[in-house]
């Protein structure tokens, strides 16, 4: 029997302010937490669900560097665009806050002076890498120089992007700063450290011992960080960007990003209510860690040492973190630009709030990496929320008001058919509940949606449009039960998309259900008024996936041109050479394949001189069709030659460009066949 709690206290990662959040925030954190904080509201539960924007951390002076901006500036604009983005896809968090907030510098200075106090922290001295001319101690992502494995000059002091190699700044080959480029040199530098190595017992018996009941990957990441060995880890930095250390001395020296980041969760707790020493201080409060699987050891290992150290603080009853998702085949990536940002689909996509968040937990990275294509998005938007849920909601309410004047009917006798049906809905409550408990949000997904292809199927199986002519009274029994259902969607499907739970409550007319009534098929009166059926879901046509799958084709070949370095230049010519070469602006006037062969079109060009053939082998990359009355440019005295039995007189000028397609190349205005090109 698992131990009743009191109240709940949910987290969910706080997102780094320097960028927007994306689909593979949306899948691996923020909606499985959404819905489990949503499904204890709704079974009247003491929740409250805590979140804030991560502030600090060296990936934010970086952006600021980089845009030529202050930290503060990027915290403030990226904190309003996800604050915003999250609640406009009905993130219900009850507080969204900040980590450069004034309640958290002293929460945070408070907990590292208290672990200080009492002589928690080991104290080091070590050499770091100093750039003399920015003043400034280095972070690793701040030292650049040469790969040791593959050569990359512009390889990161903590990890090599072109190779992947994780690497250490001493490992450098000519290590010098990205700030101001100059060498480095190494200076002492004083650091704290928390060694986790002695809360090692306690992590074993806590996680090891514990916690069985934990996902299989986290705790088998935890497993092998223990069994790893762990060593002790620095809890302040040289930046002058985060919490000052609260230590007289300590100049220049900040709190690490990981170390204030989670206390950030503690800091916000204490901004929502003064009662906040009772969901973080008391036994009978369950705490809930939602994560990516990235942030695991922070959240299994660090952070429940760093409460341990300080005490009074309850740790967390589970850890449900998620794996990856991937885009169309490949690791979503923020510096890349690869991933659909929440802020660009919301305005590309009004009204459809509802339809990523079924998708992205249908989907959801739960026990392995998973995939985003724009073709299963619109497959489950067409198949399942059009065709089953909506379809049948909006039968359920237009019958009743086509048939019954929009007052629901009063139910009849019940058949053996009526009454299976009504078994059946009211087995799924149990199921579903297990899931939901379970932080099996993709099951439980299934589980809710059972209410509509239970009810699509039932009023397939009664046909009661058919029925209306002859038995009224059945159609009135019929159309009773399809409402019950409709209301059963509106409980069970209020956690996973909360928009479209709001839309049937309307549609019914009724202003709200409690969980407990889940399954049951007396939920609307005989006689009840019910309001305008409006259609929950639109299909989405192909044209509109075209468009984004074109979108991501231009990042794809952004970021391969932006990897592709240009072929290094020829060997000089003389100006003479250049001379002997007569090339044409021409038009092709005709196109087609060559028989047997998949690169060759053979093409009729009109040089201006004369019309001639060329068979060129761009057919890989162009349709004839595309090509007929194109202007090209033409080496028309390049020496003729047969190709597959054809007499090919001349040359297309083309560009290849980082994808590997073949471009034409063209005058920018319409010109005249002949036109000499010089
Ligand atoms: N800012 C999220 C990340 O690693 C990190 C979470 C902090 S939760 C305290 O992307
Ligand atoms: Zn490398």
């Amino acid at each position: 029997m698992s131990k009743e709690y009191k109240r709940y206290l949910i987290t969910s990662a706080l997102p780094y302010a320097n960028g927007p959040v994306h689909i593979g925030h949306l899948a691996g954190v923020y909606i499985p937490s959404d819905i489990y904080t949503r499904y204890l509201r709704l079974r009247g539960r003491d929740v409250i669900h805590i979140c804030g924007s991560d502030e600090h951390g060296v990936p934010i002076t970086i952006k600021a560097k980089k845009e030529g901006i202050t930290p503060q500036q990027v915290v403030d604009r990226y904190h309003a665009i996800i604050k915003k983005s999250f609640a406009d896809l009905g993130i219900s968090f009850d507080i969204y806050s900040r980590t450069t907030s004034p309640v958290h510098t002293v929460t945070a200075s408070e907990f590292f002076r208290k672990l200080y106090d009492e002589g928690k922290f080991i104290e080091r001295t070590s050499e770091q890498y100093y750039d003399e001319e920015a003043q400034s101690f280095l972070a690793d992502r701040y030292i650049v120089g040469t790969c040791p494995r593959c050569g990359n000059e512009r390889a990161y002091g903590d990890q090599c992007e072109a190779c992947g190699a994780t690497l250490s700044p001493d490992e450098l080959i000519n290590p010098h700063s990205a700030i101001s480029g100059s060498p480095l040199v190494k200076r002492e530098t004083k650091h704290w450290y928390l060694p986790l190595n002695d809360y090692e017992p306690f992590l074993r018996k806590w996680i090891l011992e514990g916690h069985r009941d934990w996902k299989s990957n986290v705790y088998g990441q935890c497993k092998s960080w223990l069994d790893g060995g762990l060593q002790p880890r620095a809890v302040s930095r040289d930046l002058d960007w985060g919490i000052p250390v609260p230590v007289e001395g300590a100049e220049g020296k900040v709190l690490y990003v990981w170390f204030d980041a989670p206390i950030g969760y503690i800091s916000a707790t204490k901004e929502l209510t003064p009662d906040w020493e009772k969901y973080w201080k008391s036994d009978d409060t369950k705490l809930v860690h939602f994560i990516g699987k990235d942030n695991i050891v922070f959240h299994c290992i660090v952070f429940p040492s760093m409460l341990q150290a300080h005490g009074g603080y309850i740790l967390p009853d589970n850890v449900p973190s998620n794996e990856f998702l991937n885009l169309e085949g490949d690791k979503i990536s923020t510096s890349r630009n690869w991933a659909i940002w929440l802020h660009e689909y919301l305005e590309e996509f009004p009204g459809k709030e509802d339809v990523l968040r079924y998708v992205l937990c249908a989907n959801a990275p739960e026990t392995k990496d998973n995939d985003f294509t724009w073709k299963d998005y619109q497959a489950r938007n067409n198949n399942e929320l059009v065709a089953v849920l909506g379809n049948f909601v909006n039968r359920a309410l237009v019958l009743t008001h086509k048939y019954f004047g929009g007052k629901a009917p009063a139910c009849g006798e019940l058949n053996d058919y009526d009454r299976a049906t009504i078994a059946e809905l009211s087995q799924i409550k149990e199921s579903l509940e297990n899931n939901i408990e379970g932080y099996r949000f993709r099951e439980a997904l299934k589980d809710a949606m059972l209410f509509a292809r239970i009810g699509n199927k039932y009023l397939a199986d009664t046909e009661p449009w058919k029925l209306i002519k002859t038995d009224a009274e059945r159609v009135a029994t019929i159309l009773n039960i399809a409402l019950q259902i409709t209301a059963d969607i509106a409980i069970a499907c209020e956690p996973f998309m909360p928009f479209t739970a709001a839309k049937i409550l309307k549609m019914l007319n009724i202003d709200h259900f409690n969980w407990e009534q889940l399954g049951r098929t007396d939920l609307i009166p005989a006689g009840h008024e019910i309001g305008e059926a409006v259609l929950l879901f639109e299909k989405i046509d192909d044209d509109v996936v075209q468009r984004q799958l074109d979108k991501l084709d231009a990042i794809r070949a952004a970021n391969m041109a932006a990897e592709v370095k240009a072929a290094p230049q020829k060997e000089e010519c003389s100006f003479d050479d250049f001379g002997k070469m007569d090339i044409r602006v021409s038009t092709i006037l005709a196109a087609e394949k060559v028989a047997k062969t998949k690169k060759l079109l053979k093409l009729t060009i009109d040089t201006g001189i004369d019309h001639r053939t060329i068979v060129s082998g761009i057919a890989e990359h162009y349709a004839p069709e595309q090509l007929v009355g194109q202007q090209v440019l033409v080496l028309v005295n390049l020496a003729p030659k047969e190709v597959k039995g054809i007499l090919s007189q001349g040359m297309i000028l083309m560009a290849e460009d980082a994808s590997g397609k073949l471009r034409l190349l063209q005058p920018d205005e319409h010109t005249n066949s002949g036109a000499v090109v010089g």
